[in-house]
């Protein structure tokens, strides 16, 4: 068994409905057995030119699982899901119903078939730092160190629902 970090994200439609239901479904996932829920944050959206505070704000959350599936099996699922609430691939950075990115999978380095863990942006957002500190303050990323020293410095602020 693997112990992963699953970040969601939703900026359009019920976005409490969404994350909701997508949790719910990775769950249900065979082979996934769902450890813990972090606390939802609000954030401003991060666009590829920066923070727009006029686009749609953004929840965002993260879950710790168990799983025997391997990374691209899960990564696989979750891209299911996220097309199963709506989720369409356009711009990048773009709005989205659903967004689930695979954080990290026991401290595993990857960069193959479309996978890059950890997840490359994940040590400079405090939407993902913040969650996952909320659940494991012990936890650090490959090659950038403990979440909470990341935490500190992440300059994008999040607001607890
Ligand atoms: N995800 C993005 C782009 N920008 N901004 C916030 N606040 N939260 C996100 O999850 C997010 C984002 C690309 O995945
Ligand atoms: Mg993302
Ligand atoms: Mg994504």
């Amino acid at each position: 068994m693997s112990h992963a970090i699953v970040a969601f994200g939703a900026n359009l439609g019920d976005r409490e409905a969404t994350i909701a239901a997508a949790v719910r479904e990775l769950a249900d996932t065979e082979g996934v057995a769902l450890v813990a829920v972090s606390p939802v944050y609000e954030t401003a959206a991060i666009r590829v030119e920066g923070v727009d505070a006029e686009a749609p704000g953004y929840l965002n959350g993260v879950v710790a699982i168990e799983t025997a599936l391997d990374p691209h099996a899960l990564l696989e699922r979750l891209h299911a899901i996220e097309a199963a609430y709506g989720r369409e691939r356009t711009e990048r950075w773009g709005d989205r119903t659903l967004d689930l990115d695979l954080i990290d999978v026991d401290g595993q380095v990857i960069d193959d078939r479309g996978l890059v863990l950890p997840h490359p942006r994940a040590w400079q957002r405090a939407f993902v730092l913040q969650p996952w500190l909320d659940l494991e303050p012990e936890a650090s990323l490959p090659g950038h160190g403990p979440i909470a020293a990341l935490r500190a410095d992440a300059s994008d602020e999040v607001t607890r629902r």
